[in-house]
């Protein structure tokens, strides 16, 4: 039976060697046994150009590489990698979709997204969103030299650590008025995403779904998906990581 694969916020960085170990066993283990992989943003922890590549970069492009050389992989951009563009897609095999997706299974149909635009009540994040995804922002941000880029990523995160601190848990978590409106509108089975890292199945009415993909800090969120069954797994980072 055709079946889809779900990961998001794996949050990959040269500092946690351990998460992207997982992520390559992952690969390794699940590659060849499933019709697609989709990621729901958040691979990377910061991502400030595609022509920052380095070690690291090339180890994760190539195991995706060689993973979707057998089954295609797509990719929807979270708040950490949004500025990942094709060049990297390219390298790794991935294809790269809008922020909002709408895919089929059977006769199941779901909207996909990394998350972060239904946090309609952080209006911070969502003017900084605004801003940075505009193609002028993204322009000038890639003109800037790579130190530049790096120092402001850094600065950028810090700070965004420190105001969710600050934010309650209410508020960085999903609106349910902008999860309905999507889900009246569009009369799909599933909403499906990752970005506030609270894995669950919600059943939002008696006939949707709103799926949240968990990430990756200490354990792997894998969302499993078939016409009449959607499975989420929380798996250790050890030997026994293995998806059904
Ligand atoms: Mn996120």
């Amino acid at each position: 039976m055709k079946s889809l694969l779900f990961i998001a916020d794996l949050h990959l960085s040269p500092e946690r060697p351990d998460i992207t170990q997982a992520f390559l066993q992952f690969l390794d283990r699940e590659v060849a046994q499933h019709d697609a992989l989709y990621i729901l943003g958040d691979l990377f922890e910061t991502w400030i150009g595609d022509d920052d590549y380095n070690v690291f970069t090339e180890t994760v492009s190539g195991s995706i590489k060689t993973f979707s050389d057998k089954t295609p992989v797509y990719f929807i951009h979270g708040n950490r990698d949004f500025l990942l563009g094709e060049r990297f897609a390219k390298k790794a095999g991935m294809t790269l979709l809008p922020e909002q997706h709408t895919i089929h299974i059977g006769k199941k149909s779901a909207i996909i997204m990394h998350g972060d635009q239904l946090c309609l009540d952080d209006v911070d994040y969502q003017a900084f969103r605004k801003k940075s995804r505009s193609w002028w922002w993204k322009f000038f941000i890639q003109l800037l030299p790579l130190s530049v880029r790096r120092k402001k990523a850094d600065s950028y995160r810090m700070q965004s650590a420190a105001s969710q601190q600050a934010k309650s848990l209410e508020i960085m978590d999903v609106a349910q008025r902008e999860v309905q409106r999507i889900l009246n509108n569009s009369k799909v089975d599933m909403l499906i995403h990752g970005h506030t890292h609270r894995p669950a199945i919600h059943q939002v009415n008696e006939f949707q779904q709103r799926i949240v993909v968990g990430d990756w800090y200490e354990q792997g969120s894998v969302l499993t998906l078939t016409e009449n069954d959607a499975k989420l797994v929380s798996l250790p980072f050890d030997a026994s990581f293995k998806v059904e």
